[in-house]
């Protein structure tokens, strides 16, 4: 499909309008998203992509906004991608991470958006990877994703981003030790936030005990009060710096582009599958599955086998 040549054109320019077109033709599947990513793919490559992660109200909109303030100190342009899991519904949510973002909003340098995910027409990881390589090619140098990182979705997010910031807060205790596997897998820094609140210290003190013998920087924070995000930004310039040297870097790279081929692979296959049975047909075993009729494995590889492989 053509696009329009202005269209690229405005978007280097970093056009606020047609950044924000683009990213709704991103978010609901269009194919002219397809195109001009495709154009702007040799441009990509040069942000830094940061995901903040943490249960909700943790504070990672607040932290996000002091971040912003931090990083455009440093003359740093930046975009921020705050992912909406449940749909087009929770309207109070969205309106609270614009809320807390709102002191940027008429920064030229800084880009807020937040996707919903509605529908997940071609998959909710591969719709927030494009739209964070759009963030990347109109050159901004950090983009910063903000998501709820529950259970499967942690993963996804993982490979979504260079860095992954895990927020805690006082008074998680147990939770925490119940999280360890799922923090391992996924942190890059894992930051107490609330550090203005009591038990502050024992969280960390906790997280030093589970995490002290690996690379993980443990730290505090406080959005409310604003401490501590010069040195959480230092420690995200850090660990993106040494992703740029030595192995890691090819490692890094390869990981990388293998998530984002594996991820469009998975959602290609099955759009042609729906193409070829229908939805409907996925849905009457899905029902199946959920009367306890049958288990979910014996339901794939039904239809698997109706669908001709
Ligand atoms: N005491 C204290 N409160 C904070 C801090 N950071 C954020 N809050 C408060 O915590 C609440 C939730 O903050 P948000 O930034 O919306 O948290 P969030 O993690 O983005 O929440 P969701 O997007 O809904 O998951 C708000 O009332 C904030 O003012 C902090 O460092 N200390
Ligand atoms: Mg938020």
């Amino acid at each position: 499909m053509r696009i329009a040549a202005g269209v690229v054109k405005q978007l280097l320019k970093r056009d606020p309008k047609t950044v924000a077109r683009c990213l709704t033709l991103i978010e609901n599947g269009d194919p002219r998203a397809k195109s001009i990513l495709k154009e702007l793919y040799p441009r990509t490559g040069r942000a830094h992509i940061v995901g903040v992660t943490g249960a909700p109200g943790t504070g990672k909109s607040t932290l996000i906004s002091r971040m912003i303030a931090e990083l455009r100190r440093r003359q740093k342009r930046v975009g921020v991608l705050t992912v909406d899991p449940t749909g087009p519904f929770s309207g109070g949510a969205l309106l609270g991470d614009r809320i807390r973002m709102r002191e940027h909003f008429l920064d030229q340098g800084v880009f807020i958006r937040s996707l919903a995910t509605r529908g997940c027409k071609g998959g909710v990881a591969s719709s927030i990877r494009d739209a964070a390589c759009l963030l990347d090619a109109v050159g901004n140098e950090i983009v910063v994703i903000e998501t709820i990182g529950v259970g499967q979705d942690q993963v996804e997010v993982k490979n979504l981003a260079h860095t992954i910031v895990v927020l805690v807060i006082p008074g998680m205790g147990d939770e925490i030790q119940g999280m360890k596997a799922g923090l391992l897998e996924i942190a890059d820094i894992l930051v107490v936030n609330k550090a203005d609140l009591p038990g502050a210290e024992e969280t960390w003190e906790q997280l030093r005990g589970l995490f002290g013998e690996t690379a993980v920087p443990i730290l505090k924070t406080s959005a409310l009060e604003n401490v501590g995000v010069g040195e959480l930004v230092d420690t995200l310039e850090e660990h993106y710096g040494k992703l740029q040297t030595g192995s890691d870097r090819r490692d890094g790279g390869l990981e990388f582009s293998r998530s984002q081929v594996l991820s469009l692979l998975r959602d290609r296959l099955l759009d042609r599958l729906v193409q070829r049975i229908g939805a409907g047909s996925i849905e009457a075993w899905v029902e199946k599955v959920a009367e306890r009729r049958l288990d979910a494995h014996t339901a794939a590889e039904k239809i698997l086998k109706s669908a001709g492989f």
